[in-house]
C-alpha cells in the first residue's frame, strides 16, 4: 500500500464517573485518534496519550508534534508492503512510542480491511473470546470501594484490579479479602512508592493477591528487583515495559513474574508481539492493560489478547463502564460469564459511528502526500 493521507483527531469523550489512580483524576477521555488512507481504504489507531504527563511522558500535545514533524512525513508517498515495516523505519526517533503505536495500530487496521481479514489474523491471534478483568479506580471510602467491587464481581469480571496508594492500601484489600475470600483480586499502584515503602508492600503478602502492578518508579526495574526478592507476591510491571528490550532486561534481572502489554505504551503492535514472544519464551505470562480507551482503542486491545502467551483475564471491560455512548456500533459488552467475543469481521471489527465522533471532535489536521 502507498499511504496517501494521514489525519488525526482529537476526541473528549465524557466517562460516566471520575477514575481516580495515585497519578491523579480523569473526568473525560481526550485523545487522538489518526487515521490512515490508502488505495481508497482507511484505518483508524487509537492513541492512548492524555493531555497531561502524569502516567508516562507523552501528552496529546508531544504526540501531535512528533506524528507531524517526524513520522508522518516518514509514512506519507512511501510503498509500504506490510505495517510490520513501520517499527524499524520509526527506530531512529527515539521514544515516543504512543505517537509510534497510533500510526502503526491504524497501518494494520487498514492493512487488515485490505485483506479483508481480523485484525487477530494478521496478528498471529485467534478467533473466539477473551477473558476480561476490570479495573476500580480510588473510591471516596472502603464502602463504596466494596459496592463496586460487589457490582463487578456479580457482572461476571474474571479478576478484580483495585488501584492503590500509600496510606490506602492494606486497609482496602483486608475489607474486599474479607468479604471474597477467593476473588482473583489484585492491586495497581501506579508508581507510588518507593523501595523505602517496602514494609507496606510486604503487609500485602498475605491477602493471597495475584499480583502488585507497577508499585515503583515508571522508569525503573533495579529497584523493582529488589522489592521482588522481599515479596513472595508477583511484581507485574506496567509504566516500566516501553518495549521488548526492557521486557528481556526486566525478566533478566528478575523484577517482575507478570507483564502487562499495552500496544500503546510499547509502539505498537509489533512491539507489543516482541514483549509476548520474550515473556513467553521464558514462561512468564502477561495480560493485556487498558488505558480507558474508546471502542476503537478497546476492539485493538481485544484482537491482540488473541495471542497464545496471554493466559490472564486482561483490562479490557465494557463500553458501557465508561461511556454513555460508545464510538463503536456494536459497543465492546462482556458476558456474564467474563468474556468478550472476538470480531471476524475486516479490522478491528465493529462499525465506527462518524456522527459521533464528528460531534466529539474539536481539533482535526490532514496531512497529504507532497
Ligand atoms: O495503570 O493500568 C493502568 C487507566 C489509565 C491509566 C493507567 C491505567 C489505567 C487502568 C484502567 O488501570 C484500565 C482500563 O479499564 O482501561
Ligand atoms: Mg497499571
Amino acid at each position: 500500500m502507498k499511504i496517501e493521507r494521514v489525519e488525526v483527531r482529537r476526541i473528549e469523550l465524557p466517562l460516566r464517573f471520575p477514575f481516580e489512580t495515585s497519578f491523579g483524576r480523569t473526568t473525560t477521555k481526550d485523545f487522538l485518534l489518526v487515521s490512515v488512507l490508502a488505495d481508497g481504504l482507511v484505518g483508524h489507531g487509537e492513541c492512548v496519550a492524555d493531555d497531561d504527563p502524569y502516567y508516562l511522558p507523552e501528552t496529546n500535545g508531544t504526540v501531535l508534534h512528533i506524528l507531524r514533524d517526524f513520522l508522518v512525513p516518514l509514512v506519507l508517498g512511501r510503498e509500504i508492503a506490510h505495517p510490520r515495516e513501520l517499527r524499524p523505519l520509526f527506530a531512529r526517533v527515539r521514544g515516543h512510542e504512543m505517537a509510534k503505536a497510533s500510526l502503526e495500530m491504524a497501518a494494520h487496521d487498514l492493512e487488515a480491511r485490505r485483506q479483508g481479514v481480523p485484525l487477530y489474523r494478521l496478528l498471529g491471534g485467534r478467533g473466539g473470546t477473551v477473558a476480561s478483568g476490570v479495573s476500580i479506580g480510588l473510591q471516596e471510602d472502603v464502602g463504596a470501594l466494596l459496592e463496586k467491587v460487589a457490582l463487578e464481581k456479580d457482572a461476571g469480571y474474571r479478576r478484580i484490579k483495585i488501584k492503590i496508594k500509600p496510606g490506602r492500601d492494606r486497609k482496602l484489600v483486608e475489607a474486599i479479602r474479607a468479604a471474597h475470600p477467593h476473588l482473583p483480586l489484585m492491586v495497581d499502584a501506579n508508581s507510588a512508592y518507593t523501595l523505602a515503602d517496602a514494609d507496606a508492600l510486604a503487609a500485602l503478602d498475605g491477602f493471597s493477591l495475584t499480583m502488585i502492578e507497577q508499585p515503583l518508579a515508571w522508569d525503573d526495574i533495579v529497584d523493582h528487583a529488589t522489592l521482588q526478592k522481599r515479596l513472595a507476591t508477583p511484581i507485574c510491571l506496567d509504566e516500566s515495559i516501553r518495549g521488548p528490550d526492557d521486557a528481556r532486561r526486566a525478566l533478566q534481572l528478575g523484577a517482575c513474574g507478570v507483564v502487562n502489554i499495552k500496544v500503546g505504551r510499547v509502539g505498537g503492535f509489533a512491539a507489543a508481539r516482541a514483549v509476548h514472544d520474550t515473556c513467553r519464551a521464558r514462561g512468564v505470562p502477561v495480560w493485556c492493560g487498558g488505558m480507558l480507551e474508546s471502542g476503537i482503542g478497546r476492539l485493538a486491545n481485544v484482537h491482540l489478547q488473541t495471542l497464545p502467551g496471554f493466559t490472564l483475564p486482561g483490562d479490557t471491560s465494557a463500553s458501557a463502564r465508561y461511556f454513555e455512548e460508545d464510538l463503536v456500533d456494536p459497543p465492546v459488552v462482556v458476558s456474564p460469564r467474563g468474556t468478550i467475543a472476538v470480531p471476524d469481521a475486516p479490522g478491528i471489527g465493529h462499525e465506527i459511528v462518524w456522527p459521533r465522533v464528528e460531534r466529539a471532535t474539536d481539533f482535526h489536521e490532514t496531512w497529504r502526500r507532497p
